[in-house]
């Protein structure tokens, strides 16, 4: 049967865990509506290769307001000279609320990139983390792997549509894939970003697709 999905595109499902939703500790907004939509494509196989990200920090993590004395959650701070938004402690390596999400069978996945475990980094994007030394954002390996496998392509979904499910897709771009953004299986952290997220996606030539165009009928 002919579908959307060529043989050489990944999915690449982002930080799908439970801190992220509703109850956790960094809940994006409707954040477990797209588990259904998730699990639906992962066991349709119609991606040969796929991909999850782990936002995975150590306690006492730099993007943490708890690390920081007289700090609130969503306040911002200048690190390394950029602006740093410190979220609430989350996805601390080991709890459960850091876990792949329980409500997804994972067993289509082929590699899981752990991300964020440098004490004094962050990580937004599955490929780099946000700053390092001399300006280069040191790299996780994911853009080799998919190079490796000869993919060309790649699909974001998952969670935050507005910070790591962007950055993704934007870096992807920028290391010579195809990308495109799973509108209805990602959610933003916070929902008056989405026109703006639109908007950086159009003009950067990342398509906006819906799983329903990849799925046969
Ligand atoms: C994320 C903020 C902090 C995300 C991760 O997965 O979008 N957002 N850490
Ligand atoms: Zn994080």
């Amino acid at each position: 049967m002919d579908h959307a999905v060529s043989p050489q595109a990944a999915l690449i499902v982002v930080d799908l865990q439970p801190d992220f939703m509703p109850g956790g500790a960094l809940a994006c907004h409707e954040g477990d509506a797209l588990v259904p939509g998730i699990d639906r494509l992962l066991r349709s196989r119609v991606f040969r290769h796929v991909v999850a990200t782990q936002d995975w920090h150590p306690r006492g993590h730099v993007s943490f307001a708890g690390s920081h004395r007289g700090s609130k959650p969503f306040e911002q701070i200048t690190l390394y000279g950029q602006p740093q938004t410190l979220w609430p402690d989350h996805c601390v390596q080991g709890t459960p609320g850091a876990a792949l999400h329980p409500g997804i069978d994972w067993s289509a996945l082929d590699v899981v990139i752990r991300k964020g475990s440098d004490p004094g980094v962050d990580s937004y994007s599955g490929f780099r983390e946000n700053h390092g030394p001399a300006g280069r954002r040191p790299p996780t390996g994911l853009a080799g792997w998919l190079r490796e496998r000869g993919v060309d392509e790649v699909f974001v979904c998952g969670l935050a549509r507005d910070v790591c499910v962007l950055w993704t897709a934007q870096d992807a771009l920028e290391l010579g894939f195809r990308a495109r953004l799973l509108w209805d299986l990602s959610r933003p952290v916070t929902p008056a970003s989405d026109d703006a997220t639109r908007a950086a996606l159009l003009a950067q030539g990342i398509a906006i697709v819906e799983a329903g165009e990849l799925l046969p009928d």
